[in-house]
């Protein structure tokens, strides 16, 4: 075991004092204002992200990759890396799996592995953007909306295998991204591409389980440079329709044109009740799949503020969170615990915004009453406050740090090797 409790006790002991003084000042300052700190940490704590299983290599561009040895060359691995990062802040407890690059060919021994680190699965995604070697037909000019029926039909059947992995994992979503679109004016029908595309979805959705959720993503452009057939949220939020109540948009950060208002999209979508799940990354020009919250964290703060304002205290639970990013320059593992920890930072600051002062300041139409109840909430240092949470569930107080002291990336690369074997973008 990399990283035991007695390790995690051990650092714990040692942050101890000056957390309790930072921590104190916090609650103190809160609770001034009103605010249950308890009901606080809690919701922290119990908020958990999932990690896709395709970001635990080092990432790369079209152009190069340059991996940093020890990285996970099997699903079984990569459940280990997964389980570090939970062991660490234990708010990484879920694994999100892409298929084929993550076939479990033992489902039960991988679900047994996996419930060994207190990891579960979360939404299982199909690929159906790639050829795969021993696959029948090309994805060249589509999947689910090609203009060939034996094609569509090789895509429907890829994602109800990828449904028959997931249930025998105990997922509960299947979430679908289609690189399908077009790279000319000119070179598809876009009405008939579109109604092809639910018409598969709905033989998908057919065969869905009813406790399961269908989560369509939408991308405005890339790996088409003219048209995507579901480029944004609109027509996913009208394929979801189309489907049925178990269908939802999925609101992938990085898949926004630049500076669309992505709170207010969630907002609308949160309020429909078509809020599936989220991959959370940061972008600065397109889908650059960055650590999230380093590019624009208060949109983040945003936008948990209007997940806030239309679940309340329960919405954690109906939206499936997970992390898709990539990373170029980072130790993988120390990049996801920077995004958890940047999900976990904008959730608590927005949990303190107060929202009876917002609903008068805009009930009275005053945008800067409005604007420094935001800022009250967004400036506070709510460190010492995941901190707590951490403690609490006996998880690391500072994960990076004792990532970092127990030099955990150059045992795995003693016990792994520096070759790199990674899959995936
Ligand atoms: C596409 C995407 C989608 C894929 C993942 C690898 O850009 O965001 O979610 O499944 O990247
Ligand atoms: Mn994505
Ligand atoms: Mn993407």
């Amino acid at each position: 075991m990399i990283i035991t409790p007695q390790h995690i006790h051990e650092h714990n002991q040692k942050a101890k004092e000056e957390h309790a003084a930072s921590f104190s000042a916090l609650a103190g300052q809160l609770d001034g204002k009103g605010m249950a700190v308890e009901d606080l940490v809690n919701k922290v704590a119990s908020f958990q992200v999932a990690i896709p299983s395709w970001a635990l290599g080092t990432g790369g561009t079209r152009f190069g990759r340059f991996p940093m040895g020890g990285e996970p060359g099997s699903l079984e691995e990569k459940i280990e890396d997964v389980g570090l990062l939970h062991a660490l802040n234990r708010s990484s407890g879920a694994l999100s799996l892409h298929i084929p690059w993550d076939i479990p060919e033992d489902t039960k021994a991988v679900k047994a592995l996996a419930r060994e680190y207190d990891l579960v699965f979360d939404a299982v995604n199909s690929n159906t953007f790639q050829d795969q070697q021993e696959q029948e037909y090309s994805y060249k000019f589509g999947s689910l909306s090609h203009t060939d029926k034996a094609v569509r039909k090789q895509a429907v059947e890829h994602n109800l295998d990828v449904i028959r992995y997931g249930k025998e994992l105990g997922s509960k979503a299947l979430t679908v991204w289609l690189a399908d679109g077009s790279n000319f004016p000119g070179q598809q029908n876009f009405r008939k591409a579109l109604q092809r595309t639910q018409e598969s979805l709905e033989e998908i959705y057919e065969q869905l389980p009813d406790d399961w959720q269908l989560l369509i993503e939408y991308k405005p452009y890339e790996p088409n440079f003219y048209s995507m057939v579901i480029p944004d949220w609109g027509t996913s939020f009208l394929l979801a329709n189309k489907l049925g109540e178990n269908a939802r948009t999925l609101v992938d950060l990085g898949h926004h044109l630049p500076n669309t208002n992505i709170e207010q999209i969630v907002a609308i979508l949160s309020m429909e009740q078509k809020l599936g799940g989220f991959h959370f990354n940061d972008s600065k020009y397109g889908d650059d799949d960055l650590t999230t919250g380093a590019i624009k964290p208060y949109q983040l703060f945003l936008i948990f503020s209007e997940l806030i304002a239309g679940g309340g205290a329960g919405f954690t639970d109906q939206i499936a969170w997970m992390i898709d990013a990539s990373h170029n320059v980072k130790d993988p593992l120390e990049d996801l615990l920077q995004s958890v920890d940047a999900i976990n930072k904008a959730y608590a600051k927005a949990l303190l915004i107060d929202r009876e002062k917002l609903a008068e300041a805009r009930m009275s139409n005053d945008p800067v009453a409005a604007q420094e109840t935001l800022q009250d909430a967004f400036q506070t240092d709510v460190r010492p406050l995941l901190r707590e949470a951490r403690i609490a569930n006996k998880a690391a107080a500072a994960p990076l740090k004792l990532y970092r002291d127990l030099g955990v990336r150059k045992q795995l690369i003693k016990k792994r090797g520096t070759k790199s074997i990674a899959t995936g973008l």
